[in-house]
Order: structure tokens, then C-alpha cells, then sequence
């Protein structure tokens, strides 16, 4: 009875930890340390670009091995399986210094509103399941479904499918085809990766960040577009105030809506 009540006591203090180490990754949650951490980085790195990806599968299958092969360029055996952590990281992409943040889920995700808080934050995900088990395959579906509903508004989610494990091609259950032809159904790209020698480990995460880079550029030239646009009604509309009503265009001031219109390009450029 003791130690069934010590295994509950221990199990959940361990998803408290779990949950406060990659609590940076819930928004609305960053604590003043933090916030006032980032307000104080160096200019260089504040510029630098962010793109936030999130390790999403069955437990087993690779994630976070795949995850600190790339990191630390280890194969990690035994990671234990129910340790979510993030991780960041500076690399060039090409030729342009970034940083990518990386959540490795683990098992928090069956609690749906953790879960939907993650995935919302997520830029880009690597849907990773093993070739060594359908089963694992199979429940990439839902993982997907799970990031559509969060994502709704999103036009297209920058994803992968990732069949890891590829160097146990004697234990291999899903045929290549099989896993191809649902990513092209998906409109994704499909890579087999292997975290114990490291094939294709790079290119899965530089590609997904090819992806959110590009996504995030083609949302800044629309939002660009869209307040150049409003800017010229405005320009014509205080055209006409300052013709006429010298008050009203006191209460226009055309000095702060340029300066905010900069900032925001600022802004949007820092997430290129
Ligand atoms: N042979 C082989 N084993 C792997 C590979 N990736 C992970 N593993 C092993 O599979 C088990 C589960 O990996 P883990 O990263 O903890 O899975 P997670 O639950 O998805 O994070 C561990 O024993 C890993 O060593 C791989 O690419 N090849
Ligand atoms: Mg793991």
C-alpha cells in the first residue's frame, strides 16, 4: 500500500519537474528572470532568428535520441522516457546564423490542454515514428490531427514524417512506400533517419527550419503588404485633415504611426 503510494507521489512529482523545465514553452508563462534575461541579451543575439520546433510521436521511437544526436552528436541508449525537456541552439542556416528551440515531448501530451499549449507554440514539427513498429506509424494520424486542430487558423504547418531507426532494416515493419505515399497524401516530405549512426539526422531539422523560415517570410510580406496599404489610406486621409481641421490632425500623429509601423517590420524580421 506504502509503495503504491510512493510510486503515484513520485510519478507526479516527476511530470511537476517535467513540466516546469519546458514551462518557457507555455505561453503567457515566462517568469520576470526570464523576460528580464531577454531583455538584456546582446544586441547580436536578440537579432538572430528563432525557429521553435517540437518532437512529436509515440514513446520509443526515437525522439529524444534524435534529439540530443542533434545537440551533442551522441547516440543517447537510454534516455529516460517519460524526461520532456527543451533545448536551444545556434547553427547557420544557410550561411545565416540562427537559433532553433527544440521541445522534446514526452508523455505530457496525453494531458490534451499541455498538449495543445505546446503544439500552439510550435513553429515546425517532426512527426517521428519507428520503422521497426506499425503500430507507431499508425498513431502519427492522430499526433497529426491533434496539430491541425490546434493550428486551424494556420495555412500550412511546417512538417515532416520521420521513420527513425533506419539502421534496423532486419526488424523493419513499415515498407518505405507505405510511409511515402501517406506524407504525399499529407503534402509532406518523408525521411528516414537513424539516431545510432546519424543518417539524414541533420537534414530532418534543417530542412523543417528551411520550412518555418519560409513560412514566416511569406506571412511577413503579407503583413507587410497589408499595412503599406492601410499606411497610404491613412497619408490620404491626414492629406485631407491637414487642409482642413488643424485639431484633428493633432490627434492623428503621423510621427508615431510611421514609428510603429517600423517597429513592427522590425519586429516580424527578427522571426525571419
Ligand atoms: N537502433 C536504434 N535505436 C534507436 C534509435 N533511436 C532510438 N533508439 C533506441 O530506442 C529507444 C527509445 O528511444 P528514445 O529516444 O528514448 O525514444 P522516445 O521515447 O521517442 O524519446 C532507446 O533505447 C534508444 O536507444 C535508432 O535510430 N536506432
Ligand atoms: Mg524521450
Amino acid at each position: 500500500m506504502l509503495s503504491v503510494f510512493y510510486k503515484v507521489s513520485a510519478t507526479l512529482f516527476q511530470r511537476t519537474l517535467m513540466i516546469s523545465s519546458i514551462s518557457n514553452w507555455l505561453p503567457g508563462t515566462s517568469s520576470v528572470a526570464s523576460r528580464t534575461m531577454a531583455a538584456s541579451k546582446s544586441k547580436n543575439q536578440s537579432s538572430l532568428a528563432l525557429h521553435k520546433v517540437i518532437m512529436v510521436g509515440s514513446g520509443g521511437v526515437g525522439k529524444s535520441a534524435l534529439t540530443l544526436q542533434f545537440m551533442y552528436d551522441e547516440f543517447v541508449e537510454d534516455y529516460e522516457p517519460t524526461k520532456a525537456d527543451s533545448y536551444r541552439k545556434k547553427v547557420v542556416l544557410d550561411g545565416e546564423e540562427v537559433q532553433i528551440d527544440i521541445l522534446d515531448t514526452a508523455g505530457q501530451e496525453d494531458y490534451a490542454a499541455i498538449r495543445d499549449n505546446y503544439f500552439r507554440s510550435g513553429e515546425g514539427f517532426l512527426l517521428v515514428f519507428s520503422i521497426t513498429e506499425h503500430e507507431s506509424f499508425t498513431a502519427t494520424a492522430e499526433f497529426r490531427e491533434q496539430i491541425l486542430r490546434v493550428k486551424a487558423e494556420e495555412d500550412k504547418i511546417p512538417l515532416l514524417v520521420v521513420g527513425n531507426k533506419s539502421d534496423l532494416e532486419e526488424r523493419r515493419q513499415v515498407p518505405v512506400e507505405e510511409a511515402r505515399s501517406k506524407a504525399e497524401e499529407w503534402g509532406v516530405q518523408y525521411v528516414e533517419t537513424s539516431a545510432k549512426t546519424r543518417a539524414n539526422v541533420d537534414k530532418v531539422f534543417f530542412d523543417l527550419m528551411r520550412e518555418i523560415r519560409a513560412k514566416k517570410m511569406s506571412e511577413n510580406k503579407d503583413k507587410n503588404g497589408k499595412k503599406s496599404g492601410k499606411n497610404k489610406k491613412s497619408f490620404k486621409e491626414r492629406c485631407c485633415l491637414l487642409n482642413g481641421d488643424i485639431d484633428s490632425r493633432e490627434s492623428l500623429p503621423y510621427e508615431t504611426q510611421i514609428g510603429s509601423i517600423q517597429a513592427t517590420s522590425e519586429e516580424a524580421t527578427a522571426w525571419l
